[in-house]
């Protein structure tokens, strides 16, 4: 007969194949960037949240050390509704950012930095407003390596995600 321990200890088992199955849990190395799979991503920071903002960016350098093309597939926030990799683009002389097309490809033995003003992860819906100092779960799939979950400190960034109308107070605040 099954005892009550053996049945918990096989339900623990249970989880711990499941999560680890689900998701990599990144782990910061030495050198301060994750490594996953072929990856290394350094310098990831998600953007603190604005009194009354509804929305926020993570950004960061993936780095692909293989010799086969990588795709970041699909990104999420668990404090956030909806979440998309975005690009900026000028449209009849003003910034505009959109999700891209299909996947984010990371091209074998090549770096893709998502920055202010570039590239990024788009976080809508926020449920969650963490502000500079916080830390913040994130999770990312690429197609090859799977999916990581990551925990990335919150800091205030300039520039990017701003209305146009903002724009000269860039220089004289703090913000
Ligand atoms: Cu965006």
């Amino acid at each position: 007969m099954l005892s009550l321990r053996s049945l918990a200890l096989t339900l623990v088992a249970i989880v711990i194949t499941m999560t680890s199955a689900i998701s990599t849990k990144a782990v910061y190395a030495m050198d301060g960037h994750i490594h996953h799979g072929s990856l290394m991503i350094s310098d990831a920071v998600m953007r603190a949240v604005l009194p009354g903002g509804k929305v926020t960016a993570a950004y960061m350098t993936i780095t692909n050390t293989s010799t086969q093309d990588e795709a970041l597939v699909s990104v999420s926030y668990n404090g956030a509704k909806k979440s998309e990799i975005h690009t900026m683009e000028v449209v009849n002389d003003v910034m505009k950012m959109r999700p891209i097309d299909g996947v984010l490809t990371i091209p074998a033995g090549g770096s893709v930095m998502l920055q202010p003003g570039g590239l990024h992860l788009m976080f809508m819906g926020l449920t969650d407003k963490p502000k500079a100092g916080d830390e913040a779960t994130i999770s990312l799939d690429f197609e090859n390596a799977g999916p990581l979950t990551m925990t990335i400190p919150v800091q205030k960034i300039m520039g990017g995600h701003k209305k146009s109308s903002d724009h000269n107070h860039d220089h004289n605040h703090d913000q």
